[in-house]
């Protein structure tokens, strides 16, 4: 098949497989109560997909079935989404590629990836950036924060939420004990330029790949460490080859939660309002489970006889990771003075 034409097959394939097409089938978008005001059973009806590379009981997940059932709820049933977990429809980078094309209707993704395709979600990459969580979420509320977000609908994604992550340490099937151990280590990382300097500072070897990939990859000895929050580390069996943990939290990569901007402009304004409401307030849920979820890793992750190191000097990691902020410093000086200022 030409080139051009397998891309339009691709391209109708993705639209048919989509819920678009029951849009087409469902009812008109226009009814209205005697009164004049429209209600949330009447419009079009829809069925859509939400993709999430974690498991069924992982804090994402959770969110993502509250969202779903709040966007149930609130149409009276027209709009329905189906979470499908595990990957199942890709990795994340693939799948911000179909939701960037409609074929994927709604995604949570974690936003390290995302930065290869809105630039300015690369911020939190960038190493001790937050105090700590209160810091953190702070500025995701703040106009700033929400800025990032809407700056997503330049590369065809609307940004509905963030979601927590925590925050990122090291661990490794190697000895991990002080910071310069990670020298010469063969380092995942999430797909994006960010992570290379990181790596480069701490004089580590950055493989980066998909989430997926992670565990095969510390058995069979491809990479010698990656990186994460406790609940990853937890619910993908990291922590079964990588018995070395240390809690330097170099970094706090929020979630977010997606539309295509495909679906979304198709959509009915009161649609729209249904489906961002759901959103924010499936944040709760999804920050509710990610604090059980990091208690019940850390007892998971003793019992299981790991060697935790604590960092006593963090600044010792500061110092070795200053040269990444000063190399992005030029591009992301507005989104750090901002943060700055919310600083306790
Ligand atoms: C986890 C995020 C997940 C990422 C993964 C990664 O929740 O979305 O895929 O990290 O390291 O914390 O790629």
């Amino acid at each position: 098949m030409e080139k051009s034409s397998k891309k339009l097959s691709f391209v109708l394939s993705a639209v048919l497989g989509s819920g678009l097409i029951l849009a087409a089938c469902g009812g008109e978008d226009t009814a209205k109560t005697s009164g004049g005001e429209k209600k949330a059973s009447e419009g079009k009806t829809y069925t859509f997909r939400l993709a999430d590379t974690h498991p069924d009981n992982y804090p994402t997940v959770l969110g993502d079935k509250k969202f779903a059932e709040l966007v149930n709820e609130k149409s009276d049933g027209r709009i329905k989404i189906t979470v499908f977990p595990n990957s199942q429809l890709g990795d994340e980078k693939s799948v911000i590629e179909q939701v960037q094309l409609g074929a994927v209707e709604f995604t949570r993704v974690s936003t390290g990836p995302l930065a290869e395709f809105s630039k300015p979600l690369g911020v939190f990459s960038l190493p001790y950036i937050f105090d700590d969580s209160e810091h953190e979420w702070k500025f995701l509320e703040s106009k700033e924060g929400q800025d990032l977000l809407k700056g997503l609908e330049s590369s065809k994604m609307i940004g509905l939420a963030y979601y927590d992550s925590g925050a990122r340490s090291f661990y490794s099937t190697k000895p991990l004990k002080s910071v310069d151990d990670l020298k010469g280590q063969k380092i995942r990382v999430q797909q994006n330029e960010i992570n290379i300097a990181l790596m480069d500072a701490l004089g580590a070897n950055a493989t980066p790949m998909a989430y997926g990939e992670v565990f095969s990859s510390l058995q069979t000895g491809v990479i010698d460490a990656a990186e994460n929050n406790t609940p990853s580390y937890v619910s993908a069996n990291h922590y079964q080859v990588a018995k070395n943990l240390i809690l330097d939290g170099h970094q706090r990569v929020p979630e977010a939660l997606l539309a295509s901007k495909a679906t979304w402009d198709k959509l009915s304004d009161g649609d729209k309002k249904i489906i961002q409401e759901a959103a924010e307030e499936s944040v709760k849920t999804e920050r509710e489970e990610w604090d059980k979820m990091e208690k019940d890793s850390e007892a998971k992750i003793k019992q299981a006889g790991v060697n935790i190191v604590e960092v006593k000097d963090i600044k010792e990691w500061q110092k070795k990771v200053k040269p990444v902020i000063d190399k992005y410093r030029a591009d992301y000086g507005d989104i750090l003075d901002a943060i700055d200022k919310l600083r306790k």
